[in-house]
């Protein structure tokens, strides 16, 4: 991708209505706009960083055994009104007319449908378990939708739904998605803290959420420290569920489970949430199965949500710093900057040209900088877009047989040789 051809409008204002740090950085990085109250266009920077994190957690949904499929965002009423859920979602469900005067919704969550189409193709037990998912926009008209994509009206989730015999065999399937929630946030280079969590207007009895550290999260988290050295290799969810870790209304020091000093209080932004529900949904639904000895019991289920669009703020809110975003590798929207401060200059555009298509061959999400513009501009726009690796192209270092390597989450930068810059670069973007 060449800048100068690419669409980034950045700005240097901050905008008034923009209250938190990403919600800023993000206008001003040029990777959304604002449609209407909680709605958002998302612009390509934007866009690029959105679909590394949903392909992330795609990926580690497929690792996990889950099966994608896909949706409808507008929903008959019929199925809400049998879940009883169609008078008790209230305000917050947008509601509405077909042509033809049928009730219709933009789906806020998808339990109903997945429970019909579930209970339309399969009863027998043989067939279990079952997890299915997909990622699709939601609509919530939140009372006040705020803190830009961090809570929106429309945003963008991965929701799963599980679907087992019994009860034993349902808690095997949240488990296992527990485990691929805490690898998945892994990979995006956050420290996820998981806790026990209300249930709310999904229902059932067991639920986690996930908050992933920022230091301007919402929440205040208290927790046992070892949550913050885990290494997906060695997952385990029975013992993670068994550390202590609570939000500020839930954490009572005087009875606290565990000494002063194994406690760390860290603020938190909460990216996903998991409920196991049982039968709540398949048996008004009618999703039933047969077990073994031929007899029918309504299945066992439990819903599993990641918030993909709220990550792209959240992930902004744990890195950034007072000039702009610091992108983890696997989630930057380009890998690499190649920053040609004189564009004009014919030794500076030819070795600029000569290794961005060399990063193009290797496959590196790679971007030229070849727009004319001032160099402190340059600079600071590739602050602002966080791009996490910068390769920098000047002209007095080319006559030194150098170019300047910047690494934008630690913001060190040395001079290299021109020789040793492909195999630097290539060994510094390996995830
Ligand atoms: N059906 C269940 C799980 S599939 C469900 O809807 N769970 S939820 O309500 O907790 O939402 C799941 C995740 O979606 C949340 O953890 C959060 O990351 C994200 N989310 C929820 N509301 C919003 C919102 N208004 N804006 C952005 N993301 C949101």
């Amino acid at each position: 991708m060449k800048y100068s051809e690419y669409f980034i409008p950045t700005q240097k204002d901050t905008p008034s209505e923009a209250e938190i740090i990403s919600h800023k950085l993000m206008i001003r990085a040029g990777m959304i706009k604002q449609s209407s109250a909680g709605i958002y266009s998302w612009l390509p920077l934007g866009l690029r960083v959105l679909k590394k994190i949903e392909n992330i957690v795609r990926e580690e949904q497929d690792k996990a055994g889950a099966i994608e499929l896909l949706m409808p965002t507008i929903q008959s009423a019929d199925l809400w009104i049998k879940s009883g859920r169609y008078k008790d979602y209230g305000k917050e469900m947008l509601r509405i007319k077909d042509r033809s005067g049928r009730e219709m919704l933009y789906g806020p969550t998808n339990e109903e449908l997945i429970t019909d189409i579930f209970q339309s193709h399969i009863s027998s037990y043989k067939d279990l378990p079952k997890n299915l998912f997909h990622i699709q926009w939601k609509f919530r008209d939140e009372v006040r939708p705020r803190f830009g994509v961090m809570r929106g009206r429309e945003f963008l989730m991965k929701d799963n739904y599980s679907f087992d015999l019994d009860e034993d065999s349902a808690k095997i399937s949240y488990n296992n998605m527990f485990s691929a929630y805490i690898k998945t946030f892994l990979r995006m280079g956050l420290t996820p803290i998981s806790l026990r969590a209300e249930t709310g207007p999904i229902g059932g009895n067991l639920s986690h959420e996930f908050q992933i550290l920022a230091s301007t999260g919402e929440s205040t988290l208290y927790y046992d420290k070892e949550l913050e050295t885990l290494n997906p290799n060695t997952i385990d969810p029975e013992k993670l569920q068994s550390f202590y870790a609570a939000v500020d209304d839930q954490h009572d020091e005087k009875n606290c489970p565990i000494e002063k000093e194994n406690i760390k209080i860290s603020k938190g932004i909460e990216v996903g949430h998991i409920f196991y529900f049982g039968i709540k949904y398949s048996e008004k639904l009618n999703a039933y199965v047969q077990n073994k000895d031929g007899k029918n019991l309504p299945v066992h289920m439990g819903s599993y949500g990641i918030g993909i669009s709220r990550l792209v703020g959240a992930i902004i809110e744990a890195y950034h710093d007072d000039k702009g975003i610091k992108w983890p590798l696997s989630v930057a929207p380009f890998t690499l900057s190649i920053i040609n401060l004189m564009p004009e200059d014919k030794n500076c555009s030819d070795t600029a040209e000569s290794f961005y298509n060399k990063f193009l061959e290797q496959e590196i999400d790679v971007i030229l900088d070849d727009r004319i513009c001032s160099i402190g501009k340059k600079l600071s726009d590739n602050e602002l877009i966080g791009v996490p690796i910068q390769l920098i192209i000047g002209k007095r270092d080319l006559n030194e047989g150098v170019v300047e390597l910047k690494n934008r989450l630690n913001n060190s930068s040395k001079k290299i040789s021109l020789d040793s810059a492909i195999n630097n670069i290539l060994s510094e973007t390996k995830i």
